[in-house]
């Protein structure tokens, strides 16, 4: 069965945010969703999150999977918060445990951190197929951009996540730590393979000032147009552009808080003994 898709647009981080679901009164994925904060007050809000939650109730959906395509590095994950709204299970690729071990090192995580994915309900793997009510998606591992990227296939659409973005925006970086341009080139490649018609749903625009947001093209547009995956461009070539122009781009303005909830499958670090929760902000290490 084909899913009808909706999307959400947040334009304080250019993420999108979707529901998918088999038909009204049905089930329902979640893919992606955003919590907001506001990093001057250190703190979380819900508004993003609750236009989800009145969506899924408009449609009377019951929510069987909140989906991540990555540890996003740009925003804050309100999975948790969605969980315990609306139930589901949290799922993330396979290979969460090497971008948990990557930070746990970096913010000196303690030893009640274990970095085994278990703050996750669910680890796909490449080509596991699942159900939402009557449809079947498929995962498709596309590491680069982190270690543990993973896309959704459901027929004849792809949630791409962080690998190609709209055609005249060209392609995520991948210089997190961890990250990697070869092993990108060949995710993207993947996507590529897929029938022209193949509709490609993205995780975020940073859209030219010449148009609005968009966040769907085939993969026939993406062949013929991407700035940075042109006909024939071979592995090192796509290494040394995206080498080359990620050594110019500022680290995410929510870097730090985002990836302290996001490996903790959208939960807040745990409360000091005071009741209060904090993020850490290593100095000069990254
Ligand atoms: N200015 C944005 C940058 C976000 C960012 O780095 N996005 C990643 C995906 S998580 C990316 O691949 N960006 C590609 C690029 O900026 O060329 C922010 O501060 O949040
Ligand atoms: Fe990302």
């Amino acid at each position: 069965m084909n899913p009808t898709i909706q999307a959400f647009f947040d334009t304080v981080t250019q993420t999108i945010s979707y529901v998918i679901f088999d038909e009204a009164g049905g089930c329902c994925a979640i893919i992606d969703p955003v919590l907001d904060y506001d990093p001057k007050a250190g703190k979380t809000l819900t508004h993003n999150a609750d236009k989800l939650i009145a969506f899924i109730h408009d449609q009377r959906l019951s929510v069987q999977w909140i989906l991540e395509t990555h540890a996003h590095a740009d925003h804050l994950s309100s999975a948790d918060y969605l969980k315990n709204q609306l139930g589901g299970k949290i799922a993330i690729g396979r290979n969460i445990p090497a971008v948990q071990k990557t930070f746990k090192k970096i913010f000196n995580f303690g030893d009640d951190f274990i970095p085994d994915g278990h703050h996750f309900d669910h680890l796909f793997s490449d080509g596991e197929s699942f159900r939402i009510g009557k449809i079947t998606a498929k995962v498709i591992a596309v590491s680069g951009h982190t270690p543990a990227d993973i896309a959704y296939q459901i027929n004849n659409v792809i949630f791409v996540g962080d690998t190609l973005f709209m055609p005249d925006v060209g392609t995520a970086r991948a210089d997190f730590p961890g990250g990697d341009a070869r092993q990108l080139f060949k995710s993207i490649q993947k996507i590529l393979a897929f029938p022209p018609e193949t509709r490609l749903l993205m995780c975020h625009d940073y859209p030219p000032t010449n148009r609005p947001p968009e966040w769907e093209c085939s993969v026939a547009e993406q062949r013929a147009r991407n700035i940075h995956i042109h006909a024939g461009i071979t592995e090192d070539e796509f290494v040394k552009m995206r080498t080359e122009r990620d050594a110019t781009l500022e680290m995410p303005n929510l870097l730090l808080p985002a990836i302290q909830i996001n490996v903790r499958g959208g939960k807040l670090p745990p409360a000091e003994p005071n009741g209060v929760a904090y993020f850490k902000i290593p100095i000069n290490l990254i």
